[in-house]
């Protein structure tokens, strides 16, 4: 079972704990109160997986609070909301963002969706669908329109907040492995041989950077590795073509 620390932030009143609220229990709290820190655990099965989502309430936050600070570096994935007919909320969402792409490790994989709440409310409407949708573009995040109240794609946000957890995590470590794997071919492409070789199926050629440190061993126990050696190495349907000789001779000269 996947555990994911969901945070919800957003300015006061905008509607976080009743979204909360009708999420984990499908109860709708018509009395303000806010809350202090709340967490809630719910059992969900997203795209055949479990999850145990873990969802932190939090409240507004005018003042410096050090509570804040853990909120935004512990959290897993941040569901921020406004309300469809509060522009200054609307306008807090951008410094929301900001603050925890500060507080986050790997702050290009922040996961981060974004929310409209109370689109129940259509007579007193601030908040264009479209606005709220061109902001979600900039920050390259999935948006809902929301109504805590009639039950309005409350699941479909938290299920897609957990998504984009797993989401920005898999883009992360692609983009370490594809670092690493870079890497060891520059370093490759700077201290080895270079072997060209030809797809007998398929077509085309590729090369290979063989490892001098492996050539330097046979050749100190002077066994230079041959061309059935190499073969060995690289998949037996490739054409292999060496240019190691030329390498070694320029290498030698290169000693004198
Ligand atoms: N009409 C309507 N009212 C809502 C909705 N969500 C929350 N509210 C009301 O807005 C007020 C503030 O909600 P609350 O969850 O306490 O806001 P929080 O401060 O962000 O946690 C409460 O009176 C809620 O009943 C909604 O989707 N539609
Ligand atoms: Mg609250």
């Amino acid at each position: 079972m996947t555990e994911d620390k969901l945070v919800v932030l957003g300015q006061a009143s905008v509607g976080k704990s009743t979204l909360i609220n009708q999420f984990v229990h499908s109860i709708f709290i018509d009395v303000y109160d806010p809350t202090l820190e709340d967490a809630y655990l719910k059992e969900v099965k997203i795209d055949d997986e479990w999850h145990l989502l873990d969802i932190l309430d939090t409240f507004e936050y005018e003042d410096y609070t050090p509570l804040k600070d853990s909120w935004l570096r512990e959290g897993e994935a941040f569901l921020i909301v406004y309300s469809i007919t509060s522009r200054r909320s609307f306008d807090k969402v951008a410094t929301i963002r900001e603050e925890v792409k500060m507080m986050q490790e790997y702050s290009d994989y922040v996961s981060i969706i974004l929310v409209g709440n109370k689109c129940d409310l259509e007579n007193e409407r601030q908040i264009s669908r479209e606005e709220g949708q061109d902001l979600a573009k900039t920050f390259n995040c999935p948006f809902f329109e929301t109504s805590a109240k009639d039950r309005i794609n409350v699941d479909e946000s938290f299920f897609s907040l957990a998504r984009e957890k797993k989401f920005q995590n898999e883009k992360r470590l692609e983009k370490k492995e594809s670092i690493k794997s870079e890497k060891s071919l520059k370093k490759k492409q700077k201290n080895g041989y270079k072997v060209k070789g030809e797809r007998v199926h398929g077509g085309g050629t590729f090369d290979i950077y063989y490892e001098k440190k492996l050539v330097f061993s046979r050749v100190q126990k002077r066994r230079y590795p041959g061309e059935t050696e190499l073969l060995e190495l690289i998949e037996k349907e490739k054409k292999v073509t060496i240019e190691l000789k030329k390498e070694k001779e320029k290498e030698k000269e290169e000693e004198k």
